[in-house]
């Protein structure tokens, strides 16, 4: 991979980074993305069309089905080196804060010490607060033990708000960083996708990386075409080389 000088000085004069994370950065450990076919059993599921809570609503079994399954996949599989280059990278800098769209855990498993889940964590359940439809029938869901509530995997649906101060979080980081990464993100799921774009109005510089252009690559300052693991060592090594 070649670094060119100008992002060679920006990696090495960086000491305040925020890493946007998506799907892309865990494929690699072995967690397919929602953007490929979905692994066996869930090739026909259409993510946004079971990451709802209407989808709860109507049918919880198959909802949790498809989260027990992804539950059961992130327990087995590790970090790989782009979590831990990360990780890494974070101490030897002032900070390095983790945004990240997944739900698997694995930067946190990495070592990564400021991690915002923008979307929750697919390890956590939570009590569901809505009404299920009539006709569901609700024997073997997971409850709540002291009330008997059903619980609901802790992650945002769409159409959720994020979780209280996340947005926020995410964005006190990005507006106080010296760079900005996209990591294996499509960079379409809102609001995640305009945290890079608040930086660049701030002529923040934007280095993203990812197997293919997304709406961002157009207007990032880099864009490292590739994948997560093989890239993002050799960049934490060039900017720890200053
Ligand atoms: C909200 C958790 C307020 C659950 C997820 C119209 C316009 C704009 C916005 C909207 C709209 N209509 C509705 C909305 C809002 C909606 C939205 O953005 N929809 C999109 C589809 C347009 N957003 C929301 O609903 C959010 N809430 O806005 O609240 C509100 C309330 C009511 C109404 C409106 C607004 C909540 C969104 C959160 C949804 N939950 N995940 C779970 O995991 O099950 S989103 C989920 O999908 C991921 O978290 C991720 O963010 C997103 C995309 O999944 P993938 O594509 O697989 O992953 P990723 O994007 O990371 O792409 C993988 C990339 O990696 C690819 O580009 C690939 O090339 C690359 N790659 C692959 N391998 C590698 C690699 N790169 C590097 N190395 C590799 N090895």
């Amino acid at each position: 991979m070649v670094i060119d000088e100008g992002l060679r000085r920006v990696l090495q004069g960086a000491r305040r980074v925020v890493a946007l994370t998506g799907a892309g950065i865990s494929a690699e450990s072995g967690v397919p993305t929602f953007r490929e076919a979905q692994d066996g059993v869930w090739d026909q599921v259409d993510p946004e069309e079971v990451a709802t809570p209407e989808a709860f609503r109507r049918n919880p079994r198959r909802v949790w089905a498809w989260y027990a399954h992804r539950r059961q996949l992130a327990q087995q599989v590790a970090p790989n080196a782009a979590h831990r280059a990360l990780a890494e990278w974070g101490r030897s800098l002032d900070w390095l804060q983790v945004v990240t769209q997944n739900v698997d855990g694995l930067h946190q498993r990495a070592g990564s010490g400021h991690v915002v889940e923008l979307h929750g964590n697919i390890h956590r359940d939570r009590v569901f607060d809505g009404q299920l439809a009539a006709d569901v029938d609700d024997l073997e869901l997971p409850r709540f033990p002291e009330t008997g509530a059903v619980l609901r995997p802790d992650v945002v649906w769409f159409g959720e708000q994020l979780p209280e101060g996340a947005i926020e979080q995410a964005l006190a980081a990005v507006r106080s960083a010296d760079l900005m990464l996209s990591v294996g993100t499509s960079a379409m799921v809102q609001p995640a996708a305009s945290l890079p774009l608040e930086a660049l109005e701030r002529d923040i510089p934007v280095v993203e990386i990812n197997a293919e252009p997304t709406p961002l690559t157009p207007v990032a300052s880099w864009h490292l075409p590739g994948s997560a693991g093989e890239l993002l060592p050799p960049l934490v090594r060039s900017a720890a080389s200053g």
